[in-house]
C-alpha cells in the first residue's frame, strides 16, 4: 500500500503541469502515516485525502520546523480552520488542499506521545 502510494506520488510529479491538481492519499493506521514520505511538485495545488482508520483521535499538521515547535508546546486541542492543520476523529476522512514552496516539510501528529511513537512523515516539494 505504501509503495503503491509512493509510486503514484512520483508519477503525479512528472505529469503535474500548470493548474493540474495533484491528488495524494494518506492513511493513518496503528498510529502511523502511510506513506510516511511523499514527493510533490512545488507551486501547484496538492489535494490531500487523509483517512483515519484508527479508533482514536489523530491530527495531521504539516509545516516547517518552526511550525512544529509551536505545536509541540501548543494547547489547541482541535484544528480545522487552517488547511495545514487537520483534526481527524476516529474512523474519519478529511480533505485539505495546500500549495507548497520548494522545500522539505514534515507532517506530524502532536497528540501526546504520538510523534515519539512514529507519527511523522516527510513531504518534499520539488520546484
Ligand atoms: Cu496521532
Amino acid at each position: 500500500m505504501a509503495l503503491a502510494l509512493a509510486a503514484f506520488a512520483a508519477s503525479a510529479c512528472a505529469t503535474a503541469q500548470a493548474s493540474t491538481t495533484t491528488q495524494i492519499a494518506i492513511r493513518i493506521h496503528y498510529s502511523h502515516f502511510e506513506p510516511n514520505r511523499i514527493e510533490v511538485p512545488a507551486g501547484v495545488p496538492i489535494a490531500f485525502t487523509i483517512v483515519n482508520d484508527d479508533p482514536i483521535d489523530h491530527e495531521w499538521l504539516i509545516g516547517d520546523e518552526a511550525f512544529h515547535n509551536r505545536h509541540r508546546t501548543g494547547t489547541e486541542a482541535a484544528h480545522g480552520a487552517r488547511p495545514d492543520e487537520v483534526s481527524l476523529p476516529p474512523m474519519s476522512v478529511r480533505t485539505t488542499t495546500l500549495t507548497f514552496a520548494p522545500g522539505t516539510y514534515t507532517y506530524i501528529c502532536h497528540f501526546p506521545g504520538h510523534e515519539a511513537y512514529g507519527m511523522v512523515g516527510v513531504l518534499v516539494a520539488k520546484g
